[in-house]
């Protein structure tokens, strides 16, 4: 039975379903306990975050899908100015709503590129490459599903010219700060003189409008994080009773750090996997960073990490911010 993996028995056989027993099992034997984020995305995920994104309050997506519908040709000539010709390599890409204006345009002025988008769910890049294959004439689409830099591998083996990566959505906003700066680092060691990066970050602004963000009134972001307990309850034979468990949210406006939570209700005995994981009343499971950046940290993000900016674009309301970054 592969969902029963005390975590000592399990050696390098890292299926995917087992290394997510074991971040799991892991995460809820800690003090405090926590989740990782990048498990919110099975099928149901998807499907709630495509809801949040829809959200009168989360803006992000708003913010972002503006610069790239009125500023496509100004970021298709930063690209094919400083790095033609290319390969287009998208870390997290989702749906790809906000990149599909520039793919469009792309191929629209004739450039010959491979777009590689990675994501660690297989039925959210099945969704995107048959729409990308039906509204972009001629597209080459190579999808890759898994981590981003276990895939950004795969993509260096199959592409031979200049990168350029994609990182958008404010998804670097889920590592903690310091996790942040080793993955810049870790990406430019990856990368070669010449490629270029594009990354997406929400900023600071105004508390109340980030909190209302990740707190939508339709309780659609409780119910993208509970669902996480319930793809253990599917997938790893969790016994968790979702009404025992309240969504919280937090943002500091001193560290930028907005934080979800789930508390649990009461004091209780869960079994995940076989093992028994003990709450107190009031004890809370960390879910998920998004952090907010100014735009001076943005710029020192890049240079620790020996990116040279080129060139950022913000929308109407200065509230996100896309950077390009030159190796
Ligand atoms: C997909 C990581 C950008 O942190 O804003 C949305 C995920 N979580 N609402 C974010 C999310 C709760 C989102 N990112």
């Amino acid at each position: 039975n592969s969902t029963n993996c005390p975590v000592d028995a399990l050696a390098q056989t890292d299926t995917l379903l087992e290394k997510f027993c074991k971040e799991v099992l892991e995460g809820l034997q800690s003090k405090p306990k926590r989740l990782q984020s990048k498990y919110f995305y099975d099928k149901e995920g998807d499907r709630l975050f495509q809801q949040i994104m829809a959200c009168p309050e989360y803006y992000l997506t708003d913010c972002e899908e503006e610069i790239f519908r009125n500023k496509t040709k100004e970021l298709a000539s930063i690209i094919t100015s400083h790095s033609s010709p290319f390969d287009l390599i998208e870390l997290g890409a989702g749906d790809a709503t906000k990149s599909q204006y520039l793919l469009q345009y792309l191929a629209d002025t004739q450039e010959t590129f491979t777009y590689m988008p990675i994501d660690i769910s297989g039925n959210i890049l099945s969704i995107l490459e048959s729409r990308l294959k039906r509204e972009i004439n001629g597209l080459n689409i190579r999808s890759l599903e898994g981590e981003y830099f276990d895939m950004l591998g795969r993509a260096a083996e199959l592409s031979h010219r200049r990168k350029v990566v994609l990182f958008l959505g404010a998804n670097i906003g889920n590592m903690e700060p310091q996790a942040a700066n080793a993955f810049c680092r870790e990406l430019r060691a990856r990368l070669k003189p010449g490629d270029l990066v594009l990354m997406g970050f929400d900023l600071k602004k105004h508390p109340k409008l980030i909190l209302d963000a990740y707190s939508d009134r339709a309780g659609i972001t409780s119910r993208f994080n509970l669902n996480l307990l319930e793809r253990i309850n599917r997938e790893l034979d969790g016994e968790f009773n979702l009404d025992q468990f309240e969504h919280y949210q937090s943002y500091d406006p001193l560290t930028g750090a907005c934080r979800s939570y789930l508390v649990s209700k009461t004091d209780q005995e869960v079994l995940v996997a076989g093992q028994p994981i003990d709450f107190r009343q009031d004890e809370i499971i960390s879910m998920e960073i998004s952090q907010k950046y100014d735009p001076e940290e943005i710029t020192s993000m890049a240079k620790q990490a020996d990116f040279m900016p080129i060139g950022y674009l913000t929308d109407s309301r200065n509230w996100f911010l896309d950077t390009f970054w030159q190796c």
